[in-house]
């Protein structure tokens, strides 16, 4: 058990150091503050990080890197900048899948001056040193890319270990490496309901929504059926490209920790909250609460007071979470828990992450 769970942390460490780059690309373009009108840049800068998590479609970020331009205008730094975000690595979750997914839509990106530039992938993944070399070349010389989708100009270059992704979320594994598995078609309907029981241990929000031990000690066992899964489901694809296959890969493949309450999804969410001293200018002291996952804490300040956030979470599982009925009911009769409750301690975060179904989630970060 002991080794299992230093493997899950030595995952969860290196899925965490490889999140950082997700920042790194927002902090250029939030840097384009001198580009087009007041606030756009930073607004555009503060979502980078989400087209570049798991369980966004490969091809928002491209999408994003059209906007860019169009927003802030063509001068050379903001060309630069949005280069960066389509060359940018995405992440995905490597309890799911082994491989990326990558946009085929040959309209994006639209503007020319971003065409031609492929991504870097995780360099766990076999073939990663060719397409990140190739990655690093396009930047400064771009593949040709005449009607091709960025998967498109990634396979022509040498790199097919990925899943192909349309604007819709359809997506197509691979042709390479998967044609002895056609057995696999059978019983690919079963996967469907992989939803209720994934418990990945990776969150795709950020390095800061998961809480490394405790998660590990959950999660662990249920992992490798769904890796098996998700196997399946990719081969299904490359033979039959048939849509319950991708229906069930879409609801295997968002990456989010799931929540321990029968029958509650909290959808694209993490809905805990940590409890940290010396946020923002405040003192090292002065302690206050906030949603650990960015999707729910987008636009929303540190807080004295717990019920703030516990409010802000619930409103975030209708606003950008989809989460299902039975977590928002949750949500909020945790939320008259924590208010009865009176406390304004780790112990209150604790309490709601433990209400919700996160038991042990680290509040100190
Ligand atoms: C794709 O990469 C994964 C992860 O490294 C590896 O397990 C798999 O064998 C590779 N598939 C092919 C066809 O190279
Ligand atoms: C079986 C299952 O949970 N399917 C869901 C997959 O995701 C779609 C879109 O979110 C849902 O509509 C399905 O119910």
């Amino acid at each position: 058990m002991y080794s299992k769970l230093a493997l899950a942390a030595l995952l969860l460490a290196t899925a965490e150091a490889r999140f950082g780059q997700e920042q790194s690309v927002a902090n250029i373009i939030s840097s384009l503050s001198n580009f087009g009108n007041p606030g756009v840049a930073p607004t555009l800068a503060g979502s980078t990080p989400g087209v570049l998590l798991a369980g966004a479609n490969a091809c928002d970020k491209l999408t994003l890197a059209d906007r860019i331009v169009s927003e802030l205008g063509n001068d050379k730094a903001v060309i630069d900048a949005a280069k960066k975000l389509v060359a940018a690595e995405k992440n995905f979750n490597p309890f799911a899948v082994s491989i990326p997914s990558i946009c085929s839509d040959p309209a994006l990106p639209a503007t020319q001056e971003l065409r031609g530039i492929v991504p870097l992938v995780d360099p766990a993944v076999t073939g990663a040193d060719v397409e990140n070399a190739n990655s690093a070349t396009s930047l400064t010389t771009p593949f040709a890319n005449d009607g091709l989708s960025v998967a498109d100009i990634v396979k022509a270059n040498g790199f097919s270990n990925f899943t192909a992704q349309s604007s819709s979320g359809s997506t197509t594994a691979p042709a390479a490496g998967n044609n002895n598995n056609n057995n696999n078609n059978n019983g690919n309907n079963g996967n469907n309901g992989n939803t209720g029981a994934v418990t990945s241990t990776v969150t795709s929000a950020a390095p800061a929504a998961t809480s490394e031990a405790a998660d590990a000690g959950n999660g662990n066992d249920n992992n490798g059926d769904n890796n098996d899964n998700n196997g399946n489901n990719n081969d299904d694809n490359s033979n039959n490209g048939n849509d319950n296959a991708n229906t069930g890969n879409d609801n295997n493949s968002n990456g989010v920790q799931k929540s321990t309450l029968a029958g509650a999804d909290f959808g694209l969410c993490v809905p805990t909250m940590s409890f940290v001293g010396g946020r923002g200018n405040r003192k090292a002291t002065e302690f206050t609460f906030l949603p650990k996952d960015p999707l729910v804490a987008k636009g929303q300040q540190e807080a004295l007071n717990p019920n703030i956030i516990t409010n802000r979470i619930c409103d975030q599982l209708t606003n950008v979470c989809q989460a299902n009925q039975a977590a928002k009911t949750a949500c909020l009769d945790a939320k008259a828990q924590i208010q009865a409750l009176g406390t304004k301690d780790a112990s209150t975060a604790q309490k709601w992450n433990e209400l919700l179904g996160f038991a042990g989630t680290d509040v100190s970060q």
